[in-house]
């Protein structure tokens, strides 16, 4: 279709470049490792990538803490590599997404260094800085996300810092114009030099509450490591219901609308509730919002996720939601939902995700059903990990690098040892075994999203739940006159459907599902999936 956009229910697969695939032989994944299996990337039927932060940084939070925006960190290659990859890239009909950190900087950042020595600088107000409360305690009981007070005493300047996350991570403050051009000046640059769209992360924090007023106690939620703090993050809405976060999107966007097709998918919290996601996206702000919607769920019934869609009603004017299952900070679907011994049950949620109103995020080792990697705490090098443990073991395990070919060493990610290491269970799951049994997890992953990319109306159409039995999700998608049914069995037994209760359509066929139709049912099997087109 003409109007619509490329990002509108596309596929984007998710890079953690440390861990994809090394050229260096160093141990760590980089851009040139990257450009060598975009075959393997395109031949996925993926519409785009999106690469974590490679940056010049050092690496407190692995490349979530920026030294400097404009370079590329020299254990991921260089600029020209990335140009080259870029080229590559578009070349093969990929899209490229860069992840901006904007909220943030390294402490070692030249506008950090500066703006630390004393208060009469010119970036001394580039980030948030406040005397201390009387008796030198820090300014309020904002806590930061991954542990203790937000604020960090620095001497230099006989003030406390701001920071949500690592004190190595300053939060800069928007307050001031000068960071907001600063900021439109770096995503000018990679604009410029053709990146397709940005992933922005935590987008909801650029700006805190001048105020800085406490935050009422909230109770932490039970069995859950996550809003750990006693005082919630939901209650920090003075950071998030900014109007000037808003404001400031606007800008972002419009700077990115001088240029064609580009895409801005911002990253909000969990706890954001969908009132923000309306808020945040739309004509003038975000396209497309990336929520933690199902990344933090530890169970996923067709319940949950058709609730999900629905209260986040999104609308013909609102943007679209960005689905994911997996990412570089949540412990990998396969073991979260306890489906170690039955991938498959992975396999359908994400398919799923695919094929409802939205786009997904494909993380990097989920076509291969990973679980999540055994990292021992000696090996730990997640600092939020290293700091909760053992109630919170970090974000290793879904950090662990790619497994190629099993008969290589370290699986073909590296000649070296690696930063984090391959697991055994990992190893049996690698790419060049799995290409070669057709009813793998990567081929069937392969052929469906191959498949996919030829229906429109799962890419773009309207969506509409159908009443199934319990432990189907099923909706038709609509689009240029078509419909097509889609049912998913997100469960391990096989559920009848009278046919009764839904318009079916005509079998579909080549998208490694089956399901079998019968005079008044169709049965769609355990971990299976129907597709059935009308019009
Ligand atoms: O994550 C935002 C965020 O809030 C996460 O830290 C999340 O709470 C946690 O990882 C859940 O396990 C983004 C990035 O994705 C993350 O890697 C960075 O550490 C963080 O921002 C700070 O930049």
């Amino acid at each position: 279709d003409e109007s619509a956009e490329w990002w509108q229910g596309a596929i984007i697969y998710h890079i953690y470049p440390r861990s994809f695939q090394d050229s260096t032989g160093n141990g760590i994944g980089d851009l040139r490792g990257i450009e060598q299996r975009l075959d393997y990337i395109a031949q996925l039927g993926v519409d785009a990538i999106w690469i974590s932060p490679f940056a010049k940084s050092p690496m407190r939070d692995f490349g979530y803490d920026v030294s400097d925006y404009l370079s590329v960190d020299p254990l991921f290659g260089s600029l020209e590599d990335f140009q080259s990859l870029l080229k590559a890239a578009h070349d093969r009909g990929l899209k490229v997404m860069m992840d901006q950190v904007l909220s943030h900087t390294s402490s070692e950042h030249p506008w950090f260094l500066a703006s630390r020595e004393g208060r009469g600088n010119a970036k001394a107000d580039w980030y948030v800085w406040s005397d201390p409360a009387p008796g030198g305690a820090p300014p309020n009981n904002w806590l930061s996300v991954f542990g203790g007070s937000s604020w960090q005493w620095e001497p230099r300047r006989g003030q406390y810092y701001l920071h949500n996350f690592l004190r190595d991570q300053p939060d800069l403050n928007y307050h001031c114009e000068d960071v907001q051009q600063a900021v439109l000046d770096v995503c000018r640059f990679w604009l410029e030099m053709g990146v397709d769209g940005f992933r922005l992360d935590v987008c909801a924090f650029y700006f805190h509450d001048p105020s800085l007023i406490d935050n009422p106690p909230a109770e932490a939620p039970q069995g859950s490591h996550f809003m750990f703090n006693p005082y919630s993050l939901q209650e920090h809405r003075h950071d998030i219901a900014q109007p000037e976060n808003l404001q400031f999107l606007e800008k972002l966007r419009a700077l990115a609308d001088e240029y064609d097709d580009r895409v801005l998918l911002g990253e909000l919290h969990q706890s954001d509730g969908e009132a923000l996601h309306h808020a945040y996206t739309g004509p003038d702000r975000l396209q497309l919002a990336y929520g933690y919607w199902l990344l933090g769920a530890d169970e996923l019934n067709a319940e949950t996720i058709r609730k999900t869609a629905t209260d986040l009603r999104f609308g013909p004017d609102d943007g679209w939601p960005c689905w994911a299952l997996d990412n570089h900070d949540f412990h990998r679907a396969v073991s979260r939902l306890g489906v170690e011994e039955s991938p498959d049950a992975a396999l359908i949620a994400l398919i799923a995700l695919t094929c409802m109103r939205g786009a997904t995020c494909l993380y990097q080792g989920s076509e291969l059903g990973l679980p999540n990697a055994d990292v021992p705490y000696e090996d730990l090098l997640d600092p939020y990990g290293r700091e909760f443990y053992p109630s919170f073991i970090g974000r290793d395990g879904a950090r662990t690098p790619m497994p190629w070919d099993a008969e290589k060493p370290h699986a073909g990610f590296s000649e070296a040892k690696p930063w984090l290491p391959v697991t055994e269970p990992h190893r049996r799951l690698s790419v060049r075994q799995q290409e070669t049994l057709p009813g793998s997890t990567l081929n069937r992953m392969r052929r469906f999203l191959n498949w996919r990319r030829e229906m429109p109306a799962l890419r773009l159409g309207e969506m509409r739940f159908l009443d199934v039995p319990q432990d189907v999700l099923g909706f038709v998608r609509t689009y240029d006159g078509q419909n097509i049914c889609c049912l998913f069995n997100l469960s391990a037994t096989d559920v009848p459907v009278p046919l009764d209760l839904i318009d079916c359509g005509e079998q579909l066929h080549g998208h490694s599902f089956a399901a079998v139709l019968e005079d008044e049912v169709l049965v769609v099997p355990a971990h299976g999936a129907w597709f059935g087109a009308s019009s």
